[in-house]
């Protein structure tokens, strides 16, 4: 463990060695403390997370699987990587993990080539209904190898229409069904995918990217439950681990995912990540974050109302999960883009977000997507989600007035001086 004298040691050498990035790293330090996160898909890692990190497991290469590794000196790597793997898999009910995959991306990739062959049928969330980039956006790899295609929500509550997507995959005949999204505010229902793919002879991946920590924390449902064959998640967002990707499968497909990872896709894990993932997992199973994980729909649930109260159009009209979605442009008469900027002008930081079917292009969309997880992070409760829903609905509703954003930035700064970031 870094002592805080090691650390302004380090703080020293830095200084010598590379006075720019420093600087650089002092200011996003002082960006993170003054300011307000509500990006959903950020988060402040667990202290334990930053130290491992920076600690000596960065130096090692440790390709293959515990066991099995190609290089000599892994005790240590082992242990920590076997340890990774039990606690996932303890964690999520799950019959085995991989704990390699270097992030998000690599780690649904992993999946679609490790289960599927180049030209087959994917079906998932279409992008603009809250799908993720790596679902086969056109603009994705992905989206070349393989032939995806779409299924829906309705935008007035947010349901998928079960029935149009079972017409598709029948006249469609994925392989496989992938469900998950990055910014569809309410729950699934896992089981109503698991039929749809059943019938069509498809296999099931759930990414839970975003809720991986509420699940974990048992607050949402666990795709597993419902029989799914796959589940990802990354760990550095509600899971509050390092930046890294998770999958966890029945181990009948044990072969072919690792296969997959390694050395499919990937060549040697981070094993810094690996040793942070783990305590991660530990962490994550403990009766406090269960707390957290309760705190952060609740946050979510009591911002949604706040905003709601204050005449701000939500997508679905609310949310079920961490996060929620805005409609600028009806609310407020601007685009995402304008309104993420105003926001940031009063130290709330958020992301411009296209809403279903969105008019408008993806630079400049019609939504702005907000999540709790990092303020519940800093110990925020419902009555600070009432005072950030003002600062917003007031930050939006004030045309760019420089004197009215001046005193809005003075209650964000009110408001995170007495919330400390964890770790910094
Ligand atoms: N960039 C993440 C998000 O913001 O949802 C997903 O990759």
């Amino acid at each position: 463990m870094n002592t805080s004298s090691e650390r302004s040691q380090d703080r020293a050498r830095l200084a010598v060695s590379d006075p720019d990035i420093l600087l650089a790293l002092q200011g996003e330090e002082a960006r993170q403390r003054a300011g307000l996160e509500l990006i959903p898909s950020e988060n402040y890692a667990f202290p334990e997370v930053l130290t491992l990190l920076g600690s000596a497991f960065t130096n090692k290469y440790s390709e293959g699987y515990p066991g099995r590794r190609y290089y000599g000196g892994q005790e240590f790597t082992d242990e920590i990587e076997n340890l990774a793997r039990s606690r996932a898999k303890s964690l999520f009910r799950a019959e085995h993990a991989n704990v390699q995959p270097l992030s998000g991306s690599p780690m649904n990739q992993a999946v679609y080539l490790g289960l599927l062959e180049p030209g087959d049928t994917i079906l998932a969330m279409d992008l603009s209904h809250g799908g993720h980039l790596t679902h086969g956006a056109p603009v994705s790899h992905m989206g070349r190898i393989f032939r995806f295609v779409r299924y829906k929500t309705d935008p007035a509550n947010g349901a998928i229409d079960f029935e149009a997507l079972r017409k598709v995959a029948r006249e469609t005949k994925p392989k496989m069904v992938v469900c998950g999204y990055s910014s569809y505010p309410r729950d699934y229902d896992y089981a109503d995918f698991k039929r749809v793919a059943d019938e069509v002879g498809a296999l099931t991946m759930a990414d839970v990217s975003h809720i991986g920590g509420l699940i974990a924390a048992d607050v949402m449902r666990n795709p597993l439950d419902a029989g799914f064959d796959v589940m990802t998640t990354t760990t550095h967002k509600s899971l509050r681990g390092p930046r890294g990707g998770l999958i966890v499968c029945k181990e009948k497909f044990a072969k072919q995912i690792d296969a997959s990872v390694f050395p499919g896709l990937q060549g040697g894990p981070h094993m810094n990540q690996v040793a942070a993932a783990a305590t991660t997992f530990r962490l994550a199973a403990l009766p406090a974050f269960r707390a957290y994980a309760a705190q952060v729909l609740a946050n979510a649930k009591a911002l949604a109302g706040a905003l709601t109260a204050r005449q701000v159009k939500l997508v679905t009209g609310g949310t079920d999960n961490h996060l929620l979605v805005l409609d600028a442009v009806q609310t407020f008469g601007i685009d995402g883009a304008k309104a993420q900027a105003a926001l940031d002008r009063v130290g709330l930081t958020t992301n411009k977000q296209v809403i279903p079917d969105d008019p408008l292009p993806p630079m400049r969309p019609s939504g702005v997507r907000l999540g709790t997880p990092a303020a519940t992070a800093r110990g925020m409760g419902v009555i600070e989600m009432d005072e950030i829903a003002a600062i917003i609905a007031e930050t939006l509703g004030a045309d760019g007035d420089a004197g009215a954003e001046a005193a809005l930035a003075a209650r964000t700064l009110a408001l995170t001086a007495r919330f400390p970031v964890p770790g910094l």
